[in-house]
């Protein structure tokens, strides 16, 4: 099934060669990690997991990114997951452009704002009927999703799973527990430990873990907060019937239930995973897709729970550039393109076209390997048996990853560098370049194999 790509994708030959740092991101990784950090803004980037230096990346276009070293490879990572619709979409970038000739940022209320909450709240089931806040980060959106639920309940507890990413904010840089409901620790040099006292661990999908907590801390929990797909374990889907258990429990006991959409958010469906699912939960953190891959994002939901927030409400939360023009004009283009022309049977068909062909990749080469997806978010582990948490995520054979991710590099394909994240599909992924995905997989997969 073809779909129009952008224009602007690259050129065959420009795309064929190996896609492993060359000498100009060499050159680049030298001087950048003299005075950032690692070399890099987001630890990930660095290719600790993998091993070797990551490719400095000049510029994106549909379903490629281009190189400093001038090498086109096909990218599966999508900026960690805006780029649904492809990298630098026309439209999107016309709407950031226009936006931008009229200033940058105003620290004031906007008519875009609004048009663009409503159609938030459209789209997403849990926010229809109810309010939503514009922030910057995903981080932000679940850090202000958290306290409000706090300030709601006036409980102190949350309850976050083990192996599970909400960004980086201090109450949620928990280490993930191990076994049942543990008191959370922290995962992080520079948390105090009396700021994580309060968040509580259960491993995902564990639903018994959850009766636990909430019997063992009756009327102290104030949220549970869960990504409803996992993408932070790699993709790790809900069990049959847990999603709706945690929507059963939480309405039961008066827990605000949180569902972590920023990397599900307009993914999955229209309406995110809840839409999918069918199970709505009390607030969103929705991130990402959002923001058409700019710095935007936003939590949303029961608009008793959000007239909790000032200036209406007693908590607090603010933003110098909360709804910045700009991130508002990607977002809305964004969401307007996906109400416009819904792309989820296409992002469906070449995603299990090409997940089902990894999994015969591996097992053609008699590689130990499990394949989940959800709609076009997938991760394949080097492990056999099922993967339904982080324990289970963490028994795969990360030295193969490692290879198979080097392997792909070589061959143009650009994958996350960890096992513990998805993999991302975008409409710009063709027939063609899933084939070529496909191709390269063969021959990376024989390779791990024979070492
Ligand atoms: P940001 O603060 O990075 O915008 O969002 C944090 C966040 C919250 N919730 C979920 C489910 C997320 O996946 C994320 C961020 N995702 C990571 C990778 N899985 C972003 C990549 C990075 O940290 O560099």
């Amino acid at each position: 099934m073809n779909r129009p790509t952008v224009p602007g994708t690259v050129s065959t030959e420009e795309r064929s060669t190996d896609g492993r740092a060359g000498a100009r991101s060499s050159e680049l990784m030298a001087s950048a990690a003299r005075v950032i950090p690692g070399g890099v803004n987001s630890p990930v980037r660095a290719f600790s997991a993998v091993g070797g230096e990551p490719p400095f990346i000049r510029k994106a276009t549909g379903a490629h990114v281009i190189t400093e070293d001038g090498i086109a490879l096909i990218d599966y990572v999508g900026t960690w997951g805006p780029a649904l619709l492809g990298h630098a979409h026309p439209e999107v970038i016309d709407a950031v452009q226009r936006a931008a000739r009229d200033g940058l940022s105003f620290g004031a209320a906007t008519a875009a704002e609004v048009e663009f909450a409503e159609l938030i709240a459209a789209m997403v089931p849990s926010i229809r009927g109810g309010m939503v806040r514009l922030v910057n980060s995903g981080t932000e959106a679940t850090m202000s999703a958290l306290r409000v639920a706090r300030g709601f309940t006036g409980r102190d507890k949350i309850v976050k799973m083990d192996g599970a990413y909400h960004g980086h904010a201090d109450v949620l840089l928990v280490a993930a527990g191990s076994g049942a409901a543990t008191l959370g620790i922290p995962g992080s040099a520079g948390v105090p430990k009396s700021v994580v006292a309060d968040t509580l661990l259960a491993p995902h999908n564990d639903i018994t873990a959850i009766e636990t907590l909430i019997q063992v801390h009756p009327g102290q929990i104030a949220a549970v907060i869960v990504e409803p797909v996992a993408g932070n374990m790699g993709c790790v889907p809900p069990r049959p019937g847990y999603l709706e258990r945690l929507r059963e429990l939480t309405q039961a006991h008066g827990i605000v239930l949180i569902f972590d959409e920023v990397m599900t958010g307009f993914r999955l469906a229209r309406g995110g995973a809840q839409e999918l699912y069918g199970v709505i939960p009390d607030l969103t953190a929705l991130g990402k897709i959002v923001g058409g891959g700019m710095p935007l994002a936003a939590y949303g939901g029961r608009r008793e729970i959000m007239e909790c927030i000032a200036p209406i409400g007693p908590v607090y939360q603010a933003g110098t550039l909360s709804g910045n023009p700009l991130g508002v004009a990607a977002g809305l283009a964004t969401l307007k393109l996906i109400e416009r022309d819904p792309p989820y049977a296409f992002l469906e068909a070449q995603s299990a076209n090409l997940v089902t062909a990894l999994s015969d990749a591996a097992a053609s080469v008699g590689l130990p390997y499990t394949g989940n997806r959800v709609g076009s978010m997938f991760t394949g582990f080097f492990r056999s048996g099922g993967v339904w948490n982080y324990d289970d995520a963490k028994g795969s054979d990360l030295r193969r990853f490692a290879t198979w991710h080097r392997e792909m590099l070589a061959r143009g394909v650009y994958l996350a560098p960890s096992q513990f994240e998805a993999a991302f599909l975008s409409t710009a992924h063709t027939d063609e370049i899933v084939a070529q995905t496909i191709a390269a997989a063969r021959e990376a997969m024989a390779a791990v194999a024979a070492v």
